[in-house]
């Protein structure tokens, strides 16, 4: 083996090194899933209320932000590593506030939904939870100018480039992404 060749093999294997020093650092950083879980199966959530599509409004945007946070992969196979099942228990939707004239001042529409987070081959729970999301939301008014923060992230009407649209599809998107990042969080500190 020549001196040339020597050096240039060193380089690649410092350079390799490198590579798998960052390698393992980023997987530890997403470590804090069990080690045996790298996929997630998540079906149509079930919908026991009478609400129109949150079911399937909720599915995606779980989906969405597991794949967007890219901690665990999104399988489309029910014999994957892990699945989350969920079934939306309740939605509600009704006066939440009212004002000196006794007449609605705020609707808050609010869904309850049942989730569990499914360890496949131990057969185990790994996060079984109701979660809950609201949002606020004015008949009278546009969310950019009804006085309500709807989103309730302290960023007010037309102040918050959220706030706008149907007032009370708003409010069903605020709550169903709300429980999204809430499930996303809970599956990253659950370890
Ligand atoms: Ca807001
Ligand atoms: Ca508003």
């Amino acid at each position: 083996m020549t001196m040339e060749l020597r050096k240039r093999l060193k380089k690649i294997t410092n350079i390799f090194c490198i590579f798998l020093v960052f390698g393992c650092s980023y997987y530890s950083m997403a470590g804090s899933i069990p080690a045996n879980i790298n996929n997630v199966y998540i079906p149509l959530i079930e919908n026991d209320t009478a609400e129109f599509e949150i079911a399937e409004n909720l599915t995606s945007k779980i989906t969405q932000e597991i794949a967007l946070q890219n901690i665990l992969k999104i399988s489309n196979n029910s014999d994957s590593d892990s699945s989350i099942l969920g079934v939306i228990t309740n939605a509600s939707d009704g006066p939440f506030s009212f004002d000196n004239n006794e007449q609605v001042d705020e609707y808050r529409f609010s869904i309850n939904v049942k989730i569990i987070w499914v360890d496949n081959d131990n057969e185990k729970n790994l996060i079984e939870k109701t979660f809950t999301g609201f949002g606020n939301y004015s008949i009278n008014n546009d969310p950019s100018s009804d006085g309500i923060d709807n989103d309730n992230d302290g960023i007010l009407d037309e102040n918050d480039d959220d706030e706008f649209g149907d007032s009370r599809e708003l409010a069903i998107n605020i709550a169903i992404n709300k429980i999204a990042s809430d499930i996303v969080n809970s599956i990253l500190s659950t370890w």
